[in-house]
């Protein structure tokens, strides 16, 4: 039922540099389609400077704001659009905390990685904002609209 009240949203989620160096794709992405969501856009990346700066504006005046950048774009990434009910916010909660270190076990951060400047995944943080990134991330020709071929269990 609250399901059912919830929107078909889509979500920017990127694996930063640490988690492809780390060989931890398949991890991730596999978290993602077992929970239920539909992937809609995929691809390796390498970002450019003025991408990342974009990306996160919102957090130019902060003092991290330099080594941010440094890391998202030291190696490609993999840029991900995933749909689904309620997707920004369950893709938070499959995420975890931003402090790997607080974030619960069974979350891929709390799993996965130590250092808040290494925490290996991006996911928007509202809907409006899913969309804002999968506009900056990818060209529209790179989302791909499908149904799957088979039963909508899932929506
Ligand atoms: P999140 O939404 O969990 O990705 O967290 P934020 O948007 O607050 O932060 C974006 C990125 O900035 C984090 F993934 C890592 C980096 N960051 C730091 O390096 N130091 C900080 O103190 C906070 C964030």
């Amino acid at each position: 039922l609250v399901a059912s009240m919830t929107q078909v949203e889509t979500t920017y989620i990127m694996i930063k540099p640490d988690g492809v160096q780390r060989g931890l794709v398949g991890e991730i992405i596999t978290r993602f389609e077992k929970k239920g969501f539909k992937l809609s856009g995929l691809k390796l990346f390498q970002c450019p400077q003025d991408l990342a700066e974009e990306h996160y504006k919102d957090l130019k005046s902060k003092p991290f704001f330099p080594k941010l950048i440094e890391y998202i774009t030291s190696g490609p990434v993999v840029c991900m659009a995933w749909e689904g009910i309620g997707v920004v916010a369950s893709a938070r909660k499959l995420i975890g905390s931003t402090n790997p270190l607080q974030a619960e076990p069974g979350t891929i951060r709390g799993d996965l990685a130590v250092q808040t400047g290494r925490n290996v995944v991006h996911g928007s943080d509202s809907p409006e904002n899913g969309q804002r990134e999968i506009a900056l991330w990818f060209k529209e020709s790179e989302v791909c609209e499908w149904t799957p071929a088979q039963a909508p269990w899932l929506i």
